[in-house]
């Protein structure tokens, strides 16, 4: 195996023989495959798709594929060979197509578009020659993972729309054109860093058309004060970043004598309208997903795990965790898809929850979150003025991924060391880093405004725009907007894509820089972007006020 896709890859270098994250080698090498493969999917259906005869399947498989491989997203080995299967009786299928609706095109000659196989020896064997080294080039293969990663974070978030029933053509059609211009050797790294920007655009449509998708169903999060106590009742757990999955299991809990707690990334849950008519949704119970080991077994209930990020569960707990969407792990059970037209079946999460001790308590209080852009859009008088009179002097957007590495205690202290006239932007699992520290408020303004999940980065670029047309500014840069991005995983590429495409210079990337960015290309952004690294608490605070 190589894999260098998240922030904790070995050595800053690359997991070889299994992954930091958990993920043993035969998992990773198998989910090169299934890119692999994908990528075949796409050639086809990119030449469907200018024929107008694309295959809605091809969309949510390729979708589906790429989400899974993100990671602590799957686990199970048994997943990742069905997809390559499926992947490769649907390849199958949009060939035939092709030659049925226009005999005179041909997809280009590629290994991806026509290599095939139907043993587990046969899948390992090739699977061990189709990974991130297969590139020979180190600038090449680079510009190819970033894209890659962006592609991966992306088709989360359209998942999450397609879940909500909110798709859109134009996306999923730019990610089979990717796709297939990755196994395409001759271009040149020029076109590959416009396909990186390209990704990047694509990246706001998705955030958006997500955005769309949880604000029309579940109304515009507005300021809450979650509890982060907990009841008497036994309770479940729900992590991850689906909202539909949240509906359901709040509606099929109600009356049960059950509780319902979001961890991670669903805290932003408790901030959206259509939620809060549930007395049994109780709050949000713990940290960020790194946490889970010791949360998970305080939590004393079942857990139900919505997506990212999964840590490969302990025996004492892990009979009491549940995986849907693409989330899952060996042995662990598994709530099947939704059919047609119905809800998920989550009896079996609430009968275990009715044979467990309620939650252990580990905090009280609240915290308070709910910032999205609607919600800082009603409060803009108050903010502009507050800019206005000097009360605010800054704002940090402070968005993206929380993890393990202990040199991540550089964001509490920022956030501490941060000047009282200063405000955080924040979204994604990031903010628990700081989310509950007593940094006080300017004029009634939270110093910390949590937007919600890392897609909510979203609202932090649409108020970004907001601002800059309120104070008639040329260039959003021009803004009392600094930004020091903790990344972990590959949702925080895609968000780091989109800003870049929208234009936002200087980005602070930590706490250190992809492993897969190779020294040109690396170059690339730092000349053409201003990216640049972190470095201590002091320096860093006085180069951002300076
Ligand atoms: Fe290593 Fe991260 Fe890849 Fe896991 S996802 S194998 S930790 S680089
Ligand atoms: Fe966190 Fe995994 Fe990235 Fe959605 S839950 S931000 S790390």
């Amino acid at each position: 195996m190589f894999c260098y896709q998240c922030q904790e890859a070995a050595r800053n270098t690359g997991c070889t023989k299994v992954g930091v994250c958990g993920k043993p080698a035969d998992v990773a090498n198998l989910q090169d495959l299934l890119i692999f493969v994908t990528k075949g999917v796409a050639l086809y259906q990119h030449e469907l798709n200018q024929l107008g005869q694309g295959v809605p399947e091809a969309d949510h498989f390729m979708v589906g594929s790429l989400f899974a491989t993100i990671t602590n997203a799957n686990f199970d080995k048994q997943v990742f060979v069905n997809r390559i299967q499926d992947g490769l009786t649907l390849r199958k299928t949009l060939s035939n197509k092709l030659t049925a609706v226009s005999p005179a095109t041909s997809v280009p000659n590629r290994d991806a578009a026509v290599w095939t196989a139907h043993t587990l020896d046969a899948f390992e064997a090739k699977a061990s020659t189709v990974g991130v080294l297969a590139t020979e080039n180190e600038d090449v293969r680079s510009l190819r993972e970033l894209i890659t990663y962006g592609l991966k974070g992306l088709a989360a978030y359209v998942h999450h729309a397609q879940n909500l029933s909110q798709e859109n053509q134009e996306i999923t059609a730019f990610m089979h054109r990717a796709l297939a211009q990755l196994t395409n050797d001759s271009l040149t790294a020029d076109d590959l860093v416009a396909l990186t920007l390209e990704t990047g655009k694509f990246g706001v449509d998705g955030m958006s058309l997500l955005d769309q998708a949880n604000t029309s169903a579940y109304g515009h999060p507005e300021i809450t004060s979650v509890n982060i106590g907990v009841g008497t009742r036994p309770g479940i757990l729900i992590s991850g970043h689906d909202l539909k999955d949240m509906e359901e299991l709040l509606e099929q809990t109600a009356g049960t004598g059950v509780d319902v707690y979001t961890h991670s990334e669903m805290l932003p849950a408790n901030y959206y309208p259509a939620f809060k008519k549930y007395d049994h949704f109780i709050g949000n119970y713990g940290g960020s997903w790194w946490h889970q080991d010791k949360e998970f077994a305080a939590f004393n209930g079942p857990v139900l795990l919505t997506s990212n990020c999964l840590v490969p569960p302990k025996d004492s707990y892990k009979d009491r965790v549940y995986t849907t969407n693409t989330a899952g792990f060996e042995g662990v059970v598994h709530i099947a898809d939704r059919p047609e037209g119905s809800q998920k079946d989550f009896t079996a999460l609430i009968e275990h929850a009715r044979k467990c001790q309620p939650p252990t308590e580990l905090e009280t209080g609240t915290i308070v979150g709910g910032f999205a852009h609607q919600q800082v859009l009603a409060l803009a008088d108050k903010v502009v003025d507050a800019v206005k009179t000097g009360a605010i002097k800054q704002f940090f957007v402070m968005a993206g991924c929380d993890a393990r590495m202990k040199s991540r205690s550089y964001y509490t202290e920022f956030a501490e060391a941060l000047p009282q006239d200063t405000v955080i932007l924040t979204a994604g699992c990031a903010k628990y880093r700081y989310n509950k520290l007593p940094l006080g408020d300017i004029g009634g303004i939270p110093r910390v405004l949590d937007a919600g999940q890392c897609n909510d980065s979203y609202s932090l670029a649409v108020i970004a725009l907001k601002l800059k047309e309120v104070f008639g500014l040329e260039d959003i840069n021009d803004l009392p907007i600094s930004y020091n991005i903790a990344w972990y995983e590959q949702k925080a590429v895609i968000v780091l894509l989109a800003l870049l495409y929208l234009g936002v210079k200087n980005i602070h990337l930590g706490p250190t820089l992809p492993a897969f960015l190779s020294p040109n290309v690396a170059k690339v952004l730092v000349d053409n972007f201003g990216i640049a690294g972190i470095q201590s608490v002091e320096d860093d605070i006085q180069l951002f006020l300076s």
